[in-house]
Protein backbone atom coordinates (compact mmCIF):
# COMPACT_ATOMS: atom_id res chain seq x y z
CA UNK A 1 0.00 0.00 0.00
CA UNK A 2 2.56 2.16 0.70
CA UNK A 3 3.79 2.38 -2.96
CA UNK A 4 0.62 3.83 -3.81
CA UNK A 5 -0.62 6.05 -0.67
CA UNK A 6 2.10 8.49 -0.38
CA UNK A 7 2.26 11.02 2.05
CA UNK A 8 2.46 13.81 -0.97
CA UNK A 9 -0.79 12.81 -2.34
CA UNK A 10 -2.11 14.39 0.97
CA UNK A 11 -1.18 17.83 -0.16
CA UNK A 12 -2.63 17.79 -3.41
CA UNK A 13 -6.37 19.62 -4.13
CA UNK A 14 -9.34 17.72 -3.52
CA UNK A 15 -10.35 16.83 -7.04
CA UNK A 16 -6.58 16.28 -7.86
CA UNK A 17 -6.55 13.88 -4.31
CA UNK A 18 -9.63 12.27 -5.69
CA UNK A 19 -8.42 11.77 -9.56
CA UNK A 20 -5.36 10.41 -8.15
CA UNK A 21 -7.13 8.10 -5.78
CA UNK A 22 -9.21 6.53 -8.73
CA UNK A 23 -5.59 6.30 -10.99
CA UNK A 24 -4.47 4.54 -7.69
CA UNK A 25 -7.36 2.35 -6.97
CA UNK A 26 -6.68 0.84 -10.91
CA UNK A 27 -3.30 0.31 -9.97
CA UNK A 28 -3.65 -1.23 -7.52
CA UNK A 29 -6.14 -3.74 -9.02
CA UNK A 30 -3.66 -4.49 -11.99
CA UNK A 31 -0.26 -4.30 -10.50
CA UNK A 32 2.18 -7.56 -10.52
CA UNK A 33 1.88 -9.48 -7.86
CA UNK A 34 5.42 -9.37 -5.97
CA UNK A 35 7.33 -13.14 -5.67
CA UNK A 36 9.28 -14.75 -3.02
CA UNK A 37 10.41 -18.04 -4.10
CA UNK A 38 12.00 -19.68 -1.05
CA UNK A 39 13.73 -22.73 -1.48
CA UNK A 40 15.95 -24.59 0.80
CA UNK A 41 18.37 -27.18 -0.16
CA UNK A 42 17.24 -31.40 0.92
CA UNK A 43 14.56 -30.22 2.92
CA UNK A 44 11.70 -33.25 2.64
CA UNK A 45 8.41 -33.17 3.82
CA UNK A 46 8.69 -35.98 6.32
CA UNK A 47 10.85 -32.91 8.43
CA UNK A 48 7.42 -30.66 8.02
CA UNK A 49 4.63 -30.65 10.27
CA UNK A 50 2.53 -29.51 7.59
CA UNK A 51 2.84 -32.46 5.81
CA UNK A 52 1.95 -35.05 8.84
CA UNK A 53 5.49 -35.41 9.61
CA UNK A 54 5.98 -36.71 13.36
CA UNK A 55 9.49 -35.39 13.55
CA UNK A 56 9.18 -31.48 14.22
CA UNK A 57 7.27 -28.55 14.32
CA UNK A 58 7.52 -25.78 11.47
CA UNK A 59 5.40 -23.26 12.54
CA UNK A 60 6.46 -20.46 10.44
CA UNK A 61 6.49 -23.42 7.45
CA UNK A 62 2.71 -24.41 8.29
CA UNK A 63 1.48 -20.79 8.67
CA UNK A 64 2.45 -20.90 4.91
CA UNK A 65 0.75 -23.86 4.10
CA UNK A 66 -2.54 -22.67 6.64
CA UNK A 67 -2.80 -19.87 5.29
CA UNK A 68 -2.70 -20.68 1.51
CA UNK A 69 -2.31 -23.59 -0.75
CA UNK A 70 -0.35 -27.75 0.50
CA UNK A 71 0.51 -29.38 -2.81
CA UNK A 72 0.68 -33.38 -2.19
CA UNK A 73 2.01 -34.72 -5.36
CA UNK A 74 5.01 -32.11 -6.53
CA UNK A 75 8.13 -34.16 -7.57
CA UNK A 76 11.55 -33.13 -8.82
CA UNK A 77 12.02 -34.08 -12.38
CA UNK A 78 15.97 -35.05 -12.06
CA UNK A 79 16.32 -34.79 -7.82
CA UNK A 80 19.85 -32.95 -7.42
CA UNK A 81 20.51 -29.42 -6.25
CA UNK A 82 21.95 -28.36 -9.56
CA UNK A 83 19.82 -30.14 -12.13
CA UNK A 84 17.27 -29.04 -10.09
CA UNK A 85 17.93 -25.53 -9.71
CA UNK A 86 17.91 -25.35 -13.66
CA UNK A 87 14.75 -26.55 -14.32
CA UNK A 88 13.10 -23.98 -12.28
CA UNK A 89 14.89 -21.16 -13.44
CA UNK A 90 14.17 -22.23 -17.17
CA UNK A 91 11.15 -24.23 -16.81
CA UNK A 92 12.73 -27.43 -18.84
CA UNK A 93 13.87 -30.50 -18.56
CA UNK A 94 17.44 -31.10 -17.69
CA UNK A 95 17.99 -32.87 -21.80
CA UNK A 96 16.80 -29.36 -22.33
CA UNK A 97 18.28 -27.32 -20.33
CA UNK A 98 21.84 -28.71 -20.33
CA UNK A 99 22.19 -29.14 -16.43
CA UNK A 100 22.34 -33.09 -16.62
CA UNK A 101 24.26 -33.35 -13.09
CA UNK A 102 26.33 -31.58 -10.61
CA UNK A 103 29.64 -31.75 -12.84
CA UNK A 104 27.71 -29.23 -15.47
CA UNK A 105 28.14 -25.85 -15.70
CA UNK A 106 24.68 -23.69 -16.32
CA UNK A 107 24.52 -21.98 -19.56
CA UNK A 108 23.05 -18.25 -18.05
CA UNK A 109 22.74 -16.79 -21.70
CA UNK A 110 19.33 -19.02 -22.18
CA UNK A 111 15.88 -17.88 -21.25
CA UNK A 112 15.02 -18.14 -17.22
CA UNK A 113 11.98 -16.48 -15.63
CA UNK A 114 13.74 -14.42 -13.57
CA UNK A 115 15.59 -12.66 -17.11
CA UNK A 116 11.48 -12.61 -18.27
CA UNK A 117 10.62 -11.25 -15.30
CA UNK A 118 13.23 -8.43 -15.07
CA UNK A 119 12.28 -7.54 -18.59
CA UNK A 120 8.98 -6.83 -17.60
CA UNK A 121 9.28 -4.41 -15.00
CA UNK A 122 10.00 -6.70 -12.01
CA UNK A 123 13.06 -5.98 -9.41
CA UNK A 124 14.97 -9.41 -9.45
CA UNK A 125 17.26 -10.57 -7.11
CA UNK A 126 18.81 -14.29 -5.82
CA UNK A 127 20.24 -14.41 -2.11
CA UNK A 128 21.65 -17.74 -0.77
CA UNK A 129 22.67 -21.02 -2.48
CA UNK A 130 22.78 -21.05 -6.42
CA UNK A 131 24.93 -23.62 -7.59
CA UNK A 132 25.07 -23.34 -11.03
CA UNK A 133 28.98 -22.35 -11.31
CA UNK A 134 28.26 -19.42 -14.35
CA UNK A 135 27.39 -16.36 -12.89
CA UNK A 136 24.15 -15.28 -12.19
CA UNK A 137 21.75 -13.72 -15.18
CA UNK A 138 18.69 -11.98 -15.06
CA UNK A 139 19.20 -10.22 -11.49
CA UNK A 140 19.53 -6.90 -10.22
CA UNK A 141 20.90 -7.68 -7.64
CA UNK A 142 23.02 -11.25 -6.52
CA UNK A 143 24.69 -12.34 -3.40
CA UNK A 144 25.07 -16.19 -3.60
CA UNK A 145 27.19 -18.80 -1.34
CA UNK A 146 30.91 -19.41 -3.13
CA UNK A 147 32.74 -21.62 -0.77
CA UNK A 148 33.30 -25.55 -0.69
CA UNK A 149 32.19 -25.26 -4.96
CA UNK A 150 29.01 -23.33 -3.87
CA UNK A 151 28.32 -25.39 -1.74
CA UNK A 152 28.55 -22.39 0.61
CA UNK A 153 29.46 -23.04 4.48
CA UNK A 154 27.57 -23.39 7.73
CA UNK A 155 29.67 -20.90 9.71
CA UNK A 156 31.10 -16.97 8.50
CA UNK A 157 30.38 -18.37 4.76
CA UNK A 158 31.82 -16.92 1.71
CA UNK A 159 29.61 -14.98 -0.64
CA UNK A 160 29.66 -13.96 -4.16
CA UNK A 161 28.18 -10.99 -4.76
CA UNK A 162 27.27 -8.81 -7.64
CA UNK A 163 30.74 -9.90 -8.71
CA UNK A 164 32.77 -9.70 -5.39
CA UNK A 165 33.75 -11.86 -3.13
CA UNK A 166 33.24 -11.67 0.37
CA UNK A 167 32.96 -12.88 3.54
CA UNK A 168 30.50 -12.37 6.51
CA UNK A 169 30.56 -13.39 10.02
CA UNK A 170 27.86 -15.28 11.65
CA UNK A 171 25.25 -18.35 10.85
CA UNK A 172 24.75 -18.84 6.96
CA UNK A 173 20.71 -19.07 7.38
CA UNK A 174 20.48 -16.54 9.14
CA UNK A 175 22.73 -14.07 7.07
CA UNK A 176 20.63 -15.42 3.84
CA UNK A 177 17.90 -13.76 5.74
CA UNK A 178 19.43 -10.67 6.59
CA UNK A 179 20.83 -9.92 3.10
CA UNK A 180 17.02 -10.69 1.69
CA UNK A 181 15.58 -8.32 4.02
CA UNK A 182 18.22 -5.83 3.25
CA UNK A 183 17.53 -6.33 -0.44
CA UNK A 184 13.58 -5.34 0.16
CA UNK A 185 14.38 -2.28 2.50
CA UNK A 186 16.97 -0.96 -0.50
CA UNK A 187 14.55 -2.09 -3.03
CA UNK A 188 12.59 0.47 -5.77
CA UNK A 189 9.61 0.46 -4.39
CA UNK A 190 7.41 1.44 -7.41
CA UNK A 191 8.36 -1.79 -9.27
CA UNK A 192 7.24 -5.55 -7.95
CA UNK A 193 9.98 -7.60 -7.34
CA UNK A 194 10.97 -11.03 -7.39
CA UNK A 195 13.48 -12.71 -4.86
CA UNK A 196 14.79 -16.13 -4.71
CA UNK A 197 15.79 -16.83 -1.62
CA UNK A 198 17.66 -19.82 -1.21
CA UNK A 199 19.08 -21.62 2.28
CA UNK A 200 22.10 -24.00 2.48
CA UNK A 201 20.21 -25.69 4.76
CA UNK A 202 19.34 -28.76 5.63
CA UNK A 203 22.12 -30.01 3.15
CA UNK A 204 24.80 -32.36 4.32
CA UNK A 205 26.66 -32.04 6.50
CA UNK A 206 24.02 -31.00 8.66
CA UNK A 207 25.74 -28.16 10.45
CA UNK A 208 23.24 -26.45 13.47
CA UNK A 209 22.79 -23.13 14.60
CA UNK A 210 25.13 -22.43 17.84
CA UNK A 211 21.40 -21.51 19.73
CA UNK A 212 20.50 -24.89 18.15
CA UNK A 213 23.51 -27.15 19.33
CA UNK A 214 22.22 -29.88 21.23
CA UNK A 215 18.98 -28.85 21.35
CA UNK A 216 17.46 -32.62 20.44
CA UNK A 217 20.48 -34.52 22.36
CA UNK A 218 17.57 -35.92 24.47
CA UNK A 219 14.99 -36.59 21.90
CA UNK A 220 14.67 -39.72 20.38
CA UNK A 221 13.10 -39.63 16.86
CA UNK A 222 10.65 -42.56 15.74
CA UNK A 223 12.43 -44.59 13.15
CA UNK A 224 10.92 -45.20 9.68
CA UNK A 225 9.11 -48.54 9.83
CA UNK A 226 11.85 -49.77 6.84
CA UNK A 227 15.10 -48.49 8.14
CA UNK A 228 16.52 -51.74 8.04
CA UNK A 229 15.17 -52.91 4.48
CA UNK A 230 17.13 -55.60 2.84
CA UNK A 231 15.96 -54.83 -0.62
CA UNK A 232 14.21 -57.96 -1.34
CA UNK A 233 11.63 -57.58 -3.86
CA UNK A 234 13.80 -54.51 -5.93
CA UNK A 235 16.33 -54.70 -8.00
CA UNK A 236 20.23 -53.78 -8.06
CA UNK A 237 19.96 -50.47 -8.31
CA UNK A 238 18.47 -50.07 -4.07
CA UNK A 239 21.01 -53.06 -3.55
CA UNK A 240 24.28 -51.74 -5.44
CA UNK A 241 23.59 -48.00 -4.15
CA UNK A 242 26.23 -46.20 -1.82
CA UNK A 243 24.17 -43.80 0.61
CA UNK A 244 23.34 -46.14 3.52
CA UNK A 245 23.15 -44.52 6.94
CA UNK A 246 24.88 -48.30 7.90
CA UNK A 247 27.90 -48.28 5.52
CA UNK A 248 27.79 -44.24 3.91
CA UNK A 249 27.40 -41.89 6.33
CA UNK A 250 30.71 -41.04 7.66
CA UNK A 251 32.10 -41.33 11.46
CA UNK A 252 33.72 -37.60 10.73
CA UNK A 253 31.85 -35.50 8.17
CA UNK A 254 28.32 -36.24 8.89
CA UNK A 255 28.56 -37.69 12.14
CA UNK A 256 31.23 -35.79 13.41
CA UNK A 257 32.94 -38.39 16.00
CA UNK A 258 36.17 -36.51 16.44
CA UNK A 259 37.29 -34.21 19.30
CA UNK A 260 39.14 -30.79 18.48
CA UNK A 261 42.38 -32.47 19.78
CA UNK A 262 42.17 -35.30 17.20
CA UNK A 263 41.38 -32.74 14.39
CA UNK A 264 44.31 -30.52 15.42
CA UNK A 265 46.45 -33.38 15.11
CA UNK A 266 45.27 -33.85 11.39
CA UNK A 267 44.04 -30.62 9.90
CA UNK A 268 43.49 -32.25 6.54
CA UNK A 269 40.56 -33.76 7.97
CA UNK A 270 37.51 -32.03 6.38
CA UNK A 271 35.47 -31.71 9.24
CA UNK A 272 38.50 -29.76 10.76
CA UNK A 273 38.03 -27.18 7.59
CA UNK A 274 34.66 -26.61 8.77
CA UNK A 275 35.42 -26.16 12.73
CA UNK A 276 37.76 -23.93 11.96
CA UNK A 277 35.54 -21.42 10.51
CA UNK A 278 33.55 -21.17 13.54
CA UNK A 279 34.03 -18.68 16.57
CA UNK A 280 36.07 -20.27 19.65
CA UNK A 281 32.89 -19.28 21.83
CA UNK A 282 31.05 -22.12 19.47
CA UNK A 283 33.61 -24.19 18.98
CA UNK A 284 33.35 -24.93 22.72
CA UNK A 285 29.78 -24.82 22.51
CA UNK A 286 30.66 -27.96 19.74
CA UNK A 287 33.08 -29.51 21.74
CA UNK A 288 30.45 -29.62 24.78
CA UNK A 289 27.66 -30.97 22.94
CA UNK A 290 29.51 -33.56 20.97
CA UNK A 291 31.35 -34.87 23.44
CA UNK A 292 28.77 -37.07 24.67
CA UNK A 293 27.99 -38.46 21.46
CA UNK A 294 31.64 -39.30 20.88
CA UNK A 295 31.81 -41.11 24.38
CA UNK A 296 29.05 -42.67 23.81
CA UNK A 297 30.05 -44.00 20.52
CA UNK A 298 33.59 -45.58 21.50
CA UNK A 299 32.56 -47.31 24.70
CA UNK A 300 32.58 -49.53 21.52
CA UNK A 301 28.91 -51.57 22.65
CA UNK A 302 26.77 -50.35 19.48
CA UNK A 303 26.71 -53.12 17.14
CA UNK A 304 24.74 -54.28 14.04
CA UNK A 305 21.02 -52.96 13.85
CA UNK A 306 21.65 -51.20 17.47
CA UNK A 307 24.67 -49.19 15.59
CA UNK A 308 22.28 -48.13 12.92
CA UNK A 309 19.48 -46.87 14.74
CA UNK A 310 22.63 -45.07 16.70
CA UNK A 311 23.79 -43.27 13.58
CA UNK A 312 20.30 -42.45 12.68
CA UNK A 313 19.09 -40.42 15.79
CA UNK A 314 22.81 -38.92 15.51
CA UNK A 315 21.77 -37.75 11.75
CA UNK A 316 18.30 -36.60 12.89
CA UNK A 317 19.47 -34.53 15.54
CA UNK A 318 21.82 -32.46 13.07
CA UNK A 319 19.40 -32.51 10.19
CA UNK A 320 16.44 -31.53 12.30
CA UNK A 321 18.64 -28.80 14.34
CA UNK A 322 19.12 -26.82 11.10
CA UNK A 323 16.10 -27.45 10.00
CA UNK A 324 15.11 -25.39 13.21
CA UNK A 325 16.74 -22.05 12.27
CA UNK A 326 15.23 -22.51 8.38
CA UNK A 327 11.70 -21.85 10.17
CA UNK A 328 12.69 -19.82 12.60
CA UNK A 329 13.93 -17.62 9.68
CA UNK A 330 11.30 -18.54 7.49
CA UNK A 331 8.95 -16.59 10.31
CA UNK A 332 11.37 -13.48 10.12
CA UNK A 333 10.53 -12.91 6.50
CA UNK A 334 6.72 -13.65 6.79
CA UNK A 335 6.82 -10.91 9.82
CA UNK A 336 8.84 -8.52 7.98
CA UNK A 337 6.19 -8.91 5.10
CA UNK A 338 3.82 -8.38 7.19
CA UNK A 339 5.35 -5.25 8.88
CA UNK A 340 5.71 -2.93 5.23
CA UNK A 341 2.80 -4.13 4.25
CA UNK A 342 3.51 -6.42 0.97
CA UNK A 343 2.68 -10.28 3.34
CA UNK A 344 -0.53 -10.21 0.76
CA UNK A 345 0.68 -8.23 -2.22
CA UNK A 346 3.54 -11.32 -2.36
CA UNK A 347 3.16 -14.69 -3.93
CA UNK A 348 4.87 -16.57 -1.13
CA UNK A 349 6.36 -19.86 -2.03
CA UNK A 350 8.57 -22.38 0.41
CA UNK A 351 9.78 -25.54 -1.35
CA UNK A 352 13.29 -27.22 -1.62
CA UNK A 353 15.17 -28.69 -4.88
CA UNK A 354 14.43 -31.97 -3.61
CA UNK A 355 13.16 -34.33 -1.26
CA UNK A 356 15.26 -36.50 1.12
CA UNK A 357 16.02 -40.21 2.72
CA UNK A 358 15.42 -40.01 6.54
CA UNK A 359 16.32 -43.15 7.33
CA UNK A 360 13.43 -44.99 4.47
CA UNK A 361 15.17 -47.62 3.07
CA UNK A 362 18.20 -47.03 5.41
CA UNK A 363 19.10 -44.14 3.42
CA UNK A 364 20.52 -40.59 3.78
CA UNK A 365 20.54 -38.38 0.52
CA UNK A 366 18.86 -38.42 -2.53
CA UNK A 367 19.40 -39.12 -6.45
CA UNK A 368 16.54 -41.61 -6.55
CA UNK A 369 13.10 -41.64 -8.13
CA UNK A 370 11.23 -43.08 -4.87
CA UNK A 371 9.05 -40.87 -3.68
CA UNK A 372 10.68 -39.70 -0.31
CA UNK A 373 13.21 -37.26 -2.42
CA UNK A 374 11.10 -37.28 -5.86
CA UNK A 375 8.11 -35.54 -3.71
CA UNK A 376 9.16 -32.14 -3.19
CA UNK A 377 7.22 -29.77 -0.50
CA UNK A 378 5.55 -27.16 -2.39
CA UNK A 379 3.69 -24.85 0.03
CA UNK A 380 1.86 -21.20 -1.66
CA UNK A 381 0.85 -18.52 0.18
CA UNK A 382 -1.19 -15.73 -1.75
CA UNK A 383 -4.68 -14.79 -0.57
CA UNK A 384 -5.40 -12.84 -3.37
CA UNK A 385 -5.87 -15.86 -5.16
CA UNK A 386 -5.22 -18.99 -3.22
CA UNK A 387 -7.77 -20.13 -0.39
CA UNK A 388 -6.59 -20.57 2.94
CA UNK A 389 -5.49 -24.09 3.97
CA UNK A 390 -6.84 -25.94 0.75
CA UNK A 391 -4.51 -28.94 -0.58
CA UNK A 392 -4.14 -30.18 -3.61
CA UNK A 393 -3.09 -33.74 -5.31
CA UNK A 394 -2.63 -32.28 -8.60
CA UNK A 395 0.67 -33.95 -10.39
CA UNK A 396 3.07 -31.35 -10.66
CA UNK A 397 6.65 -31.04 -11.29
CA UNK A 398 9.59 -27.99 -10.40
CA UNK A 399 9.33 -27.16 -13.88
CA UNK A 400 5.86 -25.81 -13.05
CA UNK A 401 7.11 -23.26 -11.26
CA UNK A 402 8.62 -20.73 -14.18
CA UNK A 403 5.48 -20.60 -15.78
CA UNK A 404 3.30 -20.27 -12.82
CA UNK A 405 5.41 -17.19 -11.70
CA UNK A 406 4.96 -15.98 -15.57
CA UNK A 407 1.18 -16.46 -15.68
CA UNK A 408 0.70 -14.39 -12.27
CA UNK A 409 2.88 -11.39 -13.50
CA UNK A 410 0.76 -11.31 -16.84
CA UNK A 411 3.72 -12.43 -19.12
CA UNK A 412 2.92 -14.47 -22.15
CA UNK A 413 4.55 -18.19 -21.39
CA UNK A 414 7.04 -18.90 -23.84
CA UNK A 415 6.17 -21.54 -25.93
CA UNK A 416 9.41 -23.61 -25.47
CA UNK A 417 8.93 -23.83 -21.64
CA UNK A 418 7.87 -27.31 -20.85
CA UNK A 419 6.37 -26.78 -17.69
CA UNK A 420 2.13 -26.09 -17.19
CA UNK A 421 1.58 -22.65 -14.82
CA UNK A 422 -0.07 -24.35 -11.82
CA UNK A 423 -2.65 -21.01 -11.62
CA UNK A 424 -5.79 -22.88 -13.06
CA UNK A 425 -4.93 -24.97 -9.83
CA UNK A 426 -4.10 -22.35 -7.30
CA UNK A 427 -7.26 -20.40 -8.27
CA UNK A 428 -9.66 -23.46 -7.84
CA UNK A 429 -8.77 -24.54 -4.52
CA UNK A 430 -5.91 -26.96 -5.12
CA UNK A 431 -8.96 -28.99 -7.41
CA UNK A 432 -7.04 -30.76 -10.46
CA UNK A 433 -8.65 -29.50 -13.74
CA UNK A 434 -10.07 -31.89 -15.90
CA UNK A 435 -7.33 -31.97 -18.45
CA UNK A 436 -4.66 -31.71 -16.41
CA UNK A 437 -1.22 -34.06 -16.93
CA UNK A 438 -1.47 -37.98 -15.87
CA UNK A 439 1.92 -38.35 -15.02
CA UNK A 440 5.09 -36.25 -13.49
CA UNK A 441 8.29 -37.66 -15.62
CA UNK A 442 11.67 -38.08 -14.28
CA UNK A 443 15.21 -38.59 -15.70
CA UNK A 444 18.58 -39.26 -13.65
CA UNK A 445 21.71 -38.94 -15.04
CA UNK A 446 24.81 -38.47 -12.58
CA UNK A 447 25.96 -42.52 -12.41
CA UNK A 448 28.62 -43.45 -12.04
CA UNK A 449 28.96 -41.24 -9.45
CA UNK A 450 29.00 -40.58 -5.51
CA UNK A 451 26.32 -42.53 -4.24
CA UNK A 452 26.22 -44.85 -6.71
CA UNK A 453 22.53 -44.20 -7.75
CA UNK A 454 22.46 -45.82 -11.21
CA UNK A 455 20.34 -43.53 -14.01
CA UNK A 456 17.04 -43.77 -14.53
CA UNK A 457 13.65 -42.23 -15.61
CA UNK A 458 9.98 -42.83 -15.08
CA UNK A 459 6.78 -41.87 -14.57
CA UNK A 460 4.45 -40.87 -11.60
CA UNK A 461 0.88 -40.51 -11.85
CA UNK A 462 -1.52 -40.48 -9.29
CA UNK A 463 -1.31 -44.45 -8.15
CA UNK A 464 1.49 -45.67 -9.68
CA UNK A 465 5.05 -45.27 -10.44
CA UNK A 466 7.26 -47.20 -13.56
CA UNK A 467 10.94 -46.81 -13.41
CA UNK A 468 13.82 -47.97 -16.06
CA UNK A 469 17.19 -48.33 -15.03
CA UNK A 470 19.80 -48.60 -17.28
CA UNK A 471 23.01 -47.28 -18.55
CA UNK A 472 25.50 -50.99 -16.79
CA UNK A 473 22.00 -52.24 -16.03
CA UNK A 474 18.80 -53.00 -17.84
CA UNK A 475 15.65 -53.27 -15.07
CA UNK A 476 12.71 -51.73 -14.63
CA UNK A 477 10.61 -51.26 -11.85
CA UNK A 478 6.70 -50.19 -11.07
CA UNK A 479 5.19 -49.90 -7.90
CA UNK A 480 1.51 -49.59 -6.88
CA UNK A 481 1.72 -46.44 -4.22
CA UNK A 482 -1.90 -46.67 -3.12
CA UNK A 483 -0.99 -50.21 -1.61
CA UNK A 484 2.66 -49.95 -1.25
CA UNK A 485 3.05 -46.42 -0.69
CA UNK A 486 6.69 -47.51 0.84
CA UNK A 487 8.09 -48.90 -2.57
CA UNK A 488 8.90 -52.11 -0.36
CA UNK A 489 7.35 -54.64 -3.44
CA UNK A 490 8.57 -54.20 -7.75
CA UNK A 491 5.37 -55.29 -9.33
CA UNK A 492 6.76 -55.04 -12.59
CA UNK A 493 6.40 -57.87 -14.50
CA UNK A 494 3.42 -59.38 -12.03
CA UNK A 495 0.93 -60.96 -14.25
CA UNK A 496 -2.39 -59.21 -11.98
CA UNK A 497 -0.44 -56.17 -13.03
CA UNK A 498 0.08 -56.70 -16.73
CA UNK A 499 -2.67 -54.25 -17.99
CA UNK A 500 -1.46 -51.50 -15.62
CA UNK A 501 2.12 -52.24 -16.98
CA UNK A 502 0.50 -51.96 -20.70
CA UNK A 503 -1.15 -48.87 -19.76
CA UNK A 504 1.75 -46.70 -18.00
CA UNK A 505 4.04 -48.13 -20.68
CA UNK A 506 2.06 -46.13 -23.20
CA UNK A 507 2.04 -43.26 -21.00
CA UNK A 508 5.96 -43.19 -20.36
CA UNK A 509 6.49 -43.25 -24.27
CA UNK A 510 3.76 -40.19 -24.32
CA UNK A 511 5.04 -38.18 -21.83
CA UNK A 512 8.84 -38.57 -23.63
CA UNK A 513 7.38 -37.79 -26.83
CA UNK A 514 5.46 -34.78 -25.10
CA UNK A 515 8.97 -33.39 -23.31
CA UNK A 516 11.56 -34.45 -26.40
CA UNK A 517 13.07 -37.23 -24.47
CA UNK A 518 12.53 -39.84 -27.30
CA UNK A 519 15.85 -41.88 -26.65
CA UNK A 520 17.17 -41.47 -23.16
CA UNK A 521 19.00 -44.49 -23.24
CA UNK A 522 21.44 -43.55 -26.44
CA UNK A 523 21.11 -39.96 -25.61
CA UNK A 524 22.46 -39.57 -22.25
CA UNK A 525 25.89 -41.15 -23.42
CA UNK A 526 26.22 -38.12 -25.49
CA UNK A 527 24.81 -35.57 -22.42
CA UNK A 528 27.00 -37.34 -19.48
CA UNK A 529 30.39 -35.80 -19.11
CA UNK A 530 32.00 -39.37 -18.00
CA UNK A 531 32.58 -40.81 -14.46
CA UNK A 532 32.13 -38.65 -11.54
CA UNK A 533 33.16 -40.98 -8.87
CA UNK A 534 35.79 -39.06 -7.28
CA UNK A 535 33.17 -35.40 -7.46
CA UNK A 536 33.04 -35.36 -3.73
CA UNK A 537 31.06 -32.85 -2.48
CA UNK A 538 27.76 -32.39 -3.17
CA1 LIG B 1 19.73 -30.62 -2.86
Amino acid sequence: MENYYTPSALLLPLAALSLASCGNQKKEETRQPNIIFMMTDDHTTQAMSCYGGNLIQTPNMDRIANEGIRFNNCYAVNALSGPSRACILTGKFSHENGFTDNASTFNGDQQTFPKLLQQAGYQTAIIGKWHLISEPQGFDHWSILSGQHEQGDYYDPDFWENGKHIVEKGYATDIITDKAIEFLEGRDKNKPFCMMYHQKAPHRNWMPAPRHLGIFNNTTFPEPANLFDDYEGRGRAAREQDMSIEHTLTNDWDLKLLTREEMLKDTTNRLYSVYKRMPIEVQDKWDSVYAGRIAEYRKGDLKGKSLISWKYQQYMRDYLATVLAVDENIGRLLNYLEKIGELDNTIIVYTSDQGFFLGEHGWFDKRFMYEECQRMPLIIRYPKAIKAGSTSNAISMNVDFAPTFLDFAGIEIPSDIQGASLKPVLVNEGKTPADWRKAAYYHYYEYPAEHSVKRHYGIRTQDFKLIHFYNDIDEWEMYDMKADPREMNNVFGKPEYAEKQKELMQLLQETQKQYKDTDPDEKEKVLFKGDRRLMKNR
